[in-house]
């Protein structure tokens, strides 16, 4: 038995819109997601499944400035996948962005493909900004992006970032933060994606970084905590970074986003064992099923 995979052609525009929206577009992410993982066969489900409500609302409710058909827009906001490893959910979102044919997922951690198991600039992929998977690395190069725009460039761009919580265990993150915090950069956000998950276990076993929000907050962080699968709180988080940006009130922003590893997938669901495997042709056919989508069997 084999099963046919195929990529839907829809894209998606970025505005404004409603949570059954949002929802619509995450569904199509986490089933790309599963599709390319599945293909690949390597790479990390969870935290992709699990931040698909956030991607869904950074790139396609109006809140992240991009063109797809002008990557290099010199007016456009950066986004640093500072957590490497989740790649496939960001080569989803920028295929449904418009900045590749999303069949060009079928190649995830292929020989020569563009979309390696961690993001490359080296291949030239439009809508990424730099390479990333050495956990804490992009974060530092995100907040050396912010202080260059804030204080070189003095532009209004913004930079967008996500990281793990497990990643957070890399003492480098806190220098970043450190920095941020003393330079003021309120053109930062970051954005934690707190699942209590890592490679080997719960966040609070292997290495506690709590209490998160005091932390930051002691660096000088303006911190919200949201449900990371919630819409509504999703992008007034991001409006409210907006905001505050927009008045330059001289802190860096953080949401501390919780979130379900696997999220979307039963078997999947608050699992670290699925932080870092694909599915097997089985698993891919019910996880299909219960993302909305029959497979077709060869
Ligand atoms: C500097 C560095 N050390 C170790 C690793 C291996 N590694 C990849 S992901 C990961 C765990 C990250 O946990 P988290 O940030 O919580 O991501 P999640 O499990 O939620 O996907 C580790 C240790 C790495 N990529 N970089």
């Amino acid at each position: 038995m084999a099963i046919n995979i195929k990529f839907s052609e829809k894209t998606f525009q970025n505005k404004r819109r409603e949570p059954s929206e949002y929802a619509e577009i995450a569904l199509e992410l986490r089933r790309d997601v599963i599709k390319s993982l599945y293909l690949a066969k390597s790479g990390h489900s969870g935290g992709s499944l699990g931040t698909a409500d956030i991607f869904s609302v950074l790139y396609f409710g109006g809140i992240m400035r991009y063109r797809p058909e002008e990557p290099y827009w010199k007016e456009r906001d950066r986004f640093v996948l500072s957590a490497g490893h989740l790649a496939p959910i960001l080569y989803a979102t920028l295929a449904r962005a418009g900045y590749l044919e999303p069949s060009e997922l079928s190649t995830l951690r292929k020989y020569n493909s563009r979309l390696q198991g961690h993001p490359g600039i080296d291949h030239h992929l439009p809508g990424l900004e730099t390479s990333s998977g050495s956990l804490g690395q992009g974060i530092s190069i995100a907040v050396g992006m912010a202080m260059s725009d804030k204080y070189l460039d003095k532009t209004d761009r913004r930079v967008f970032c996500l990281t793990g919580d497990g990643e957070l265990q890399e003492g480098i993150c806190w220098e970043a933060a450190m920095c941020a915090g003393h330079y003021k950069l309120d053109n930062l956000c970051w954005i934690v994606d707190s699942n209590d998950c890592q490679i080997d276990g719960r966040v609070r076993d292997v290495m506690s970084i709590y209490p998160l929000a005091d932390k930051f907050r002691a660096f000088n962080f303006e911190v919200v905590e949201i449900d990371g699968h919630n819409y509504e709180e999703i992008q007034s988080a991001f409006d409210k970074f907006i905001d505050y940006h927009t008045h330059n009130n001289g802190k860096p922003f953080v949401i501390i986003a919780n979130t379900f590893m696997g999220k979307g997938v039963s078997f999947m669901h608050d699992s670290y064992k699925w932080h870092g495997n694909p599915p097997n042709e089985e698993q891919a056919i019910k996880a299909l099923e219960e993302l909305g989508e029959i497979v077709e069997l060869l």
